[in-house]
């Protein structure tokens, strides 16, 4: 709030008992400015008389929320306004121009179904929360809507499809990246009314590239450029908010590898420039990005320490796409610390890495406080040989799967559980058996149970498996084949869509070079544990 006084023809005179009150006004008679006026106001005189006048314009330039007029002469202090309306979840002001109070909700319905999303740090509708919606990123997610099979907690008991299972859709997967030599996926999200999914293309060099897709597999957006520079950038993945999509990669236009982030909407069309993340020596690869229903969270590795000094480092964006504060370390210095992995919980975010363990690299979980500056001690979760990595929040508690690898990739997916404070709920223990090999691995959180697709052989091609395992990490359907294909399917990306369907985004090199695919699994009601 600023403020200025008048300086024309009618200056205030300073003469009388007014005197004192002039003087630090105006900084001493005939100054052309003073202290502001907002300090008086507890000490005024009990008439509120501050200097001589003949008109309004005599008293200063007007604050309608701390008026002086002149009265009979005198310039008089009305009592200021004071906004209140006695609701924690509004933040008052008073609007100088007008005088009149604002009471501004601090919290957002982002998905616009009445309900506002809770503040960071509370569970929706609890005291304190100002806001009830479970889902703030889907409209059919608030209190008392009915649970339908869709993917979403319709009826905020906690619970997604309460007692449904996902099963592969026997449709063929659909090409994504078309027209690439090859591709890698950077991630796949739903928005409005179709799936999006980001991608690494290589032309003529590698590209960020953006394609929208029905739940049935027809391509709505072509394979489009994101970014538009002569030289590589490759991918990351993407969130959807409830109104954009918000886009982290990695590129070198500044001739080492920094991280970028851009807002695209429904359409895909950028909101606005390319926000650089990262300003710092070396490489800062591997983006990891969240949505927490008020700002945007990365997270990514960098060796801006030094080639041999990994470290993760974090950045709050806002909803509008501005850096909040700076990049903040999140991994101990001495770690050799690379893919991060980040999930919202109900109170913080819970972010998993790889690291350097006293027997090779294992995995380490830790908690982050909203703003980034609080950080649970690290907890290893998965001992030595652990290395691609996906975590969600189920329920009360964040479920990590992974895979290993050591002279070559281990039989299983592994998995372990971990609540909020950092206790270990569940040990590192096998999560799928049988394989020769397991590779890559992506979970989706249904509250009191998990979708889990990997990619496993025993002989020929990877293939991508699903099943329900429960927030114990033990099965609760069989594993069935999502990918039949002559080829390796391999690192998937999962979404919940609408009425039912999980979309599945894929690497495969069927024809020679991996190519990004796309596929679903579709909900089937019934009685899961
Ligand atoms: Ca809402
Ligand atoms: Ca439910
Ligand atoms: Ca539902």
């Amino acid at each position: 709030m600023t403020r200025s006084l008048h300086v024309g023809p009618h200056r205030p005179r300073c003469n009388g008992v007014a005197l004192v009150w002039c003087a630090l006004l105006l900084g001493g008679c005939g100054a052309r400015s003073g202290p502001k006026l907002r300090d008086f106001g507890p000490s005024l005189p009990a008439d509120g008389a501050v200097g001589e006048c003949t008109g309004d314009l005599d008293c200063g330039v007007l604050d309608l929320c701390a008026p002086i007029h002149c009265v009979a002469g005198a310039c008089v202090a009305s009592p200021k306004v004071v906004c209140n309306d006695g609701n924690p979840c509004t933040e008052d002001s008073c609007v100088e121009t007008t005088g009149q109070c604002a009471f501004l909700p601090i919290t957002h319905d982002e998905d616009g179904d009445g309900h506002p999303g809770p503040i960071l740090g509370f569970a929706p509708g609890s005291p304190g929360s100002c806001g009830d919606d479970c889902d703030d990123t889907s409209p059919l997610a608030y209190p008392g809507a009915k649970e339908v099979c869709d993917g979403v907690d319709n009826d905020c008991n906690g619970i997604v499809d309460d007692g449904a299972r996902y099963e592969p859709s026997s449709s063929p997967a659909v090409l994504l990246s078309t027209g690439a030599s090859q591709a890698g996926l950077g991630g796949i999200a739903f928005g409005r009314t179709d799936f999006a999914a980001t991608f690494a293309s290589d032309g003529t060099s590698w590209a960020n590239t953006f394609t929208t897709f029905t739940p049935t597999g027809t391509i709505t957006l072509p394979a489009t450029a994101v970014t538009h520079v002569n030289t590589d950038t490759f991918t990351g993945p993407l969130v959807w908010t409830g109104s954009v999509f918000g886009l982290a990669w990695e590129d070198r236009r500044n001739s080492d590898f920094e991280i970028y982030f851009n807002r695209l909407d429904a359409m895909g069309r950028k909101l606005s420039p390319d926000l650089r993340v990262t300003n710092a020596p070396r490489f800062s690869l591997r983006p990891a990005i969240v949505w927490d229903g008020l700002d945007y969270v990365v997270v990514w590795s960098d060796t801006r320490d030094g080639d041999s000094s990994g470290l993760i480092f974090g950045q709050r964006i806002d909803s509008e796409g501005h850096l909040i504060g700076q990049n903040l370390p999140l991994s101990p210095s001495d770690a050799d610390a690379d893919g991060p992995r980040l999930a919202k919980g109900v109170t913080e975010l819970g972010l998993i890495f790889n690291r350097k363990g006293p027997s090779g690299r294992e995995l380490a979980f830790r908690t982050l406080s909203a703003d980034l500056t609080k950080l649970g001690d690290p907890v290893v979760v998965g001992a030595a040989g652990a290395n691609s990595s996906d975590i969600a929040w189920s329920g009360d508690r964040y479920v990590i799967v992974w895979d290993t690898l050591t002279a070559s990739p281990g039989p299983s997916i592994r998995g372990a559980a971990v609540a909020p404070d950092g206790t270990v709920l569940v040990a590192e223990r096998d999560v799928t058996s049988g394989a020769a090999y397991s590779r890559s691995e992506a979970i989706l959180p249904l509250g009191n149970r998990l979708l889990l697709v990997w990619s496993e052989t025993t002989k020929g091609p990877y293939a991508l498996h699903s099943k329900m395992i429960g927030t114990d990490l033990g099965e609760l359907t069989p594993p069935l084949v999502v990918t039949v294909s002559p080829s390796d399917s391999l690192n998937p990306g999962l979404s919940f869509g609408p009425t039912g369907v999980v979309g599945v985004a894929f690497e495969d090199r069927r024809t020679g070079t991996f190519q990004v695919y796309a596929t679903h699994l579709d909900c089937v009601a019934g009685n899961t544990p």
